[in-house]
Parts: C-alpha cells; sequence; structure tokens
C-alpha cells in the first residue's frame, strides 16, 4: 500500500496523545458519520445553490469516492482541489478523504504558478475544479497540466450553475467499499503561508487534525443550534477547523457558505439563516463594523464572531459588542498546527488584548530571544510550539525542516509573541520574511524570484507597509532599469500568481541598503515604506 510522505510524531510522545483521549484512531470523515443516527435529515451545509442534509453529504461523497474508485484512484495518491465556497467543495474534500487519496485544497484566489507548484510537489491522480475560475474556463490549461504531470488521470470539472462531470459523478448512485484507512496517516495538505520561494506543504494526519476539530468544538461550545456562516475561503485552516465547518459538522450544526465576506453577501444570509457563529480577517470585521449600523438586516441571531488570521487592533475589537451586539473571539492559529482562542469566560481584558491561549494543556509553548534561550512571561520572543495537532515537519522539504524546526520538535512559526502568566499569547510581530496583508499570505521570496526574472529587474525586496485597512500592503523596492508600476503588474499577472501577491507599491532605488553582513537591510526598507505613509490604525 503507498503512503504518503510526512514526518512522525515521537513514538512516546504519540503513545501520550493516545492515552490521554486526543487521538482517536477515527478518520476524519467521521465528524460526518457520527451526525447520521440522530442528525441524518438536518441542513449539513447550504449555498447559493443547494442544501444539502447530512445524508446527502455522506451520500454523495461515497458516490463521489467510488466513482473516482472506479477510474483507479487508490489509497496513498493525492488530488488537488480548486473550489469555490459551494457545497461541492465539502464533498469532494470527504470523497477523497474516504478514499485515503489525500488532497491539497487550492484557494480559490491561486492562479498557474500556485497550482504548478502544487502538482509538482504532489503528483496528484485526480483535478477537481471549477469553471467560475478563470484557469478553467476552457480545457487550455487543463491539458497544459495532464501534459506536464502525466500522474493526473481524473479531472472534473463543475460548472457552477448548470450540470457537470462533478455533479453527474456525485448525485448518481454507486456502492462504496470503504478501504481500511489508517487514521496515523496523511488525511490532506494544509497550505503553509510561507517564507519561501516556493509554497510548502502541511501534511496534516487524520488523528492530529479531527483533535483539533473537536477540541475547537468543545472550546467554542457547538452544538446541533448552531449555524456557522463560512465567509473566508472554504480550505482555509480558520473555518475548515477552528472550529470552522468540520467543527460544526461534528456537533451537527449546520455550514451557510457566503462567496466572500462582504456585508453584502453577508448579511441577508445571516438574516435568512439565522447565523450564530462566523470567523473573520480583521479588514472584513472593519467592514462589517461600518455597514452593520445602517445596514436594513436584522442581524441579532449572532452570537459569537471569531477574528483571526492577522492582529486585530484594540479599537477595532472594541467595537464589536457596541455595534454588533455579540461576542467577540480572538484566533491566533497557523496552518502548521498550533490554534490560539480567547475563551468566552475570559475577562473583557484578556478578550480585548489577546490573541487567546492554546487549544490543549499538551501544546507545549517556548518563546526564546535570538540565541534560543527562554524569556520570561510578559517579555517578547520567538514562539516555539510542539504539540498533538502541531506539524512535525513539512511535506518532502529536509532542509526547509532544519531551520523551520528545533532539535526538539518545536514549529518556529516566525512570530514574535509575549506569554502572559496565564497563557495567553499576544502577538506583537514576526522574524519570518512574510507580508500579512489583512490575513493573505505573501512570502516575500516568491513574489522577488518572479521580479527577478524580469529583464530589467536587477536586484528585489519586498517588505510591508503599514495600512489602515488591511494592517498591511506589499511595497517592493527594485534596482535596474526602471519600469512603470503598471507594467510591473502585467508581468507579473501574467506569469500567473494569485493577485494579492501582486505588490501594492513599486519603487526603483539606486542600491538596496545592506546589513553589516551583507544582506538586504528590510529593517531600513520597511521603515522607509512608514515615512511615506500616515499612520496606520491598527
Ligand atoms: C491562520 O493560518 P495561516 O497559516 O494562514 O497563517 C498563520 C500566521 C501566524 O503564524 C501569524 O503570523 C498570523 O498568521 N496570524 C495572526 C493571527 N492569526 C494568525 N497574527 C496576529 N493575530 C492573529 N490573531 O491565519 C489561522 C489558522 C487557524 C486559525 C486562525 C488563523
Amino acid at each position: 500500500m503507498k503512503q504518503i510522505d510526512f514526518t512522525p510524531w515521537p513514538p512516546e510522545l504519540a503513545k501520550r496523545y493516545r492515552e490521554k483521549g486526543y487521538w482517536q484512531d477515527r478518520p476524519l470523515t467521521s465528524v460526518i458519520s457520527d451526525q447520521l443516527a440522530q442528525h441524518g435529515d438536518k441542513p449539513a451545509v447550504i449555498d447559493a445553490h443547494r442544501s444539502l442534509t447530512y445524508q446527502e453529504l455522506e451520500a454523495y461523497s461515497d458516490h463521489l469516492a467510488a466513482y473516482l474508485a472506479a477510474q483507479g484512484i487508490q489509497q496513498g495518491d493525492t488530488a488537488l482541489i480548486q473550489l469555490a465556497n459551494q457545497v461541492e467543495f465539502y464533498i469532494s474534500l470527504f470523497a477523497l478523504l474516504k478514499l485515503g487519496a489525500a488532497p491539497v485544497c487550492a484557494l480559490f484566489s491561486h492562479k498557474q504558478t500556485e497550482i504548478n507548484s502544487y502538482c509538482e510537489q504532489l503528483e496528484p491522480t485526480v483535478l477537481i475544479v471549477s469553471s467560475a475560475h478563470e484557469l478553467y474556463r476552457d480545457d487550455a490549461f487543463i491539458q497544459t497540466l495532464q501534459q506536464q504531470y502525466p500522474s493526473i488521470r481524473t479531472t472534473l470539472v463543475d460548472h457552477p450553475k448548470g450540470n457537470s462531470l462533478l455533479k453527474q459523478a456525485y448525485l448518481q448512485p454507486r456502492a462504496f467499499i470503504a478501504p481500511d484507512l489508517n487514521p496515523e496517516h496523511v488525511a490532506f495538505f494544509q497550505l503553509s503561508g510561507g517564507s519561501t520561494g516556493t509554497p510548502k506543504l502541511i501534511p496534516r494526519t487524520h488523528n492530529d487534525y479531527l483533535y483539533s476539530v473537536v477540541a475547537s468544538k468543545d472550546i467554542c461550545e457547538l452544538t446541533e443550534q448552531h449555524v456557522y456562516l463560512c465567509a473566508l475561503p472554504a480550505p482555509h485552516n480558520f473555518p475548515l477547523s477552528s472550529p470552522g465547518a468540520l467543527g460544526v459538522f461534528a456537533a451537527g450544526g449546520t455550514v451557510v457558505m457566503a462567496n466572500d465576506p462582504s456585508p453584502s453577501s453577508c448579511f441577508q444570509l445571516i438574516e435568512r439563516y439565522q447565523v450564530t457563529h462566523t470567523a473573520l480577517v480583521p479588514p472584513a470585521l472593519q467592514l462589517w463594523l461600518q455597514h452593520a449600523p445602517k445596514s436594513a438586516h436584522n442581524l441579532q441571531s449572532l452570537a459569537v464572531i471569531q477574528v483571526g488570521g492577522a492582529k486585530l487592533s484594540l479599537t477595532i475589537a472594541e467595537q464589536v459588542k457596541p455595534l454588533l451586539g455579540c461576542q467577540l473571539q480572538q484566533v491566533f492559529g497557523m496552518a502548521e498546527g498550533l490554534v490560539n482562542y480567547t475563551r468566552y469566560d475570559d475577562d473583557l481584558w484578556h478578550i480585548l488584548h489577546t490573541q487567546g491561549r492554546p487549544i490543549s494543556e499538551d501544546d507545549q509553548i517556548k518563546v526564546v530571544d535570538e540565541q534560543g534561550n527562554l524569556v520570561p512571561d510578559g517579555e517578547e520572543g520567538r514562539l516555539l510550539t510542539r504539540g498533538p495537532y502541531t506539524i512535525r515537519g513539512y511535506y518532502r522539504s529536509p532542509e526547509h525542516n532544519q531551520s523551520a524546526f528545533d532539535e526538539h520538535g518545536f514549529y518556529s512559526s516566525g512570530d514574535l509573541v509575549k506569554r502572559l502568566p496565564s497563557g495567553h499569547l499576544i502577538v506583537t510581530g514576526r522574524v519570518k520574511d512574510q507580508i500579512n496583508r489583512g490575513g493573505e499570505k505573501i512570502a516575500a521570496e516568491e513574489v522577488e524570484n518572479l521580479l527577478l526574472g524580469h529583464p530589467n529587474i536587477q536586484q528585489a525586496a519586498i517588505v510591508a507597509m503599514p495600512d489602515a485597512t488591511l494592517g498591511e500592503k506589499s511595497f517592493a523596492f527594485l534596482t535596474g532599469i526602471p519600469v512603470k508600476a503598471l507594467a510591473l503588474r502585467k508581468y507579473l499577472r501574467e506569469q500567473g500568481i494569485a493577485d494579492y501577491k501582486v505588490p501594492d507599491k513599486f519603487k526603483f532605488i539606486d542600491n538596496l541598503p545592506l546589513t553589516p553582513v551583507g544582506k538586504v537591510d528590510k529593517k531600513q526598507l520597511r521603515n522607509e515604506t512608514e515615512v511615506q505613509q500616515p499612520t496606520p490604525q491598527f
């Protein structure tokens, strides 16, 4: 039997995680199968086009799994899903999980560069994509992928409004014989925000992910009464598992999918479906706060808004209760594992000023200085963590793993934090070479490398500049023969990268400043962006 590579936890820790009941040796799909007896007829997921009960979600993912099995797809294979926020996302995810064929779920904003990189790394056997995405409007890109990656055996394209091969495959009843899965093995891949040239893939096992989902569901006290609005891109770790859609399924609740997190998409859904919970990034929350007071929609059903993905400013945090009438929960998480929540019964100070505390008492946190020495509580340092649902290594990245994990298996997230005696963390900054553009992560090196491909550009350095709405935008400093920003944007779009990675500002300068050891001095460049910008709100 083929097995997907991943770095296992040391046996003594795996034993402990089992003994403590974190790892239950059950497949991740049990979040839906467990609901069938009691909640089979209840709506599990609703999008703009249809509503599926738990029974339907289970049956459709079985049919699709059987269809794929008949195409020769089997345990140990990999797959790529690129769908919008639509019920087919969960049908496809569960079908592949049932087969043991681990998917990577690309964000809908991803383009050729990202998709190529995932295919290069995974050699998928299945593509499940939507023609609503510009890449799949016709067959050209799919054919290129199929030629470049002969591993691709089955391609299912969905058409959002009409019939499609994907819909036929899941609607047509077929008996599925489930293979025996080992819950210690890889279930699927999360995407890393990254700080390197190539986006890294994060193998998540059934055991570790299911634990994070179920524990998150308990912390957030979700029940079958709850209705969760999935407003962020469905594959992202936050709306998938913190507690996200999978947590809501595990509780027997209902997931409502919005096309995007804007008030115009979301407020009507909140009223119509009596949404109780949702998860937002700070810029979306800001828009909600601006629009809620004058909205004609009744938002009273909302009990909790979770905010995470990027730092939330105190001034925005303070407005949640007065303007939206619901509880704020701060969430500081990462696709690699560790997730922190403020708890509902925390005092107001901790809810407003901290990004929460870890899910598990077995989440080990170290806050260290530049030499790797522990710093006292309350002092800033780098965050290191390991635990029952934090990965031990990126997929097939031995070199990067050397620097991303310490000798004790602690993952270095690249965040600067302060830990309080209560265990709560405050995110104070970052050492990784990344821009956090309103929750969307940009690995500076990835975009710099693409810019270096331009004939006029000699050197490129991308840094964060403060922005009142997004928190940060990206600023590219360049040397070489000047080119207009418009032309550079066009050039980058032609390379096929997600729009959010295209720098917001470009500037040609004579030389990039260097540190005493001869590296590009990004700190100095960042200072320069601040001179040119108005003071940020957060
Ligand atoms: C979430 O996951 P990723 O993988 O997109 O990004 C992780 C990084 C963290 O290392 C940190 O730099 C930043 O995003 N971050 C925050 C934050 N939440 C995430 N920075 C400040 N304050 C916060 N509340 O973004 C993610 C995954 C699961 C749940 C929530 C967020």
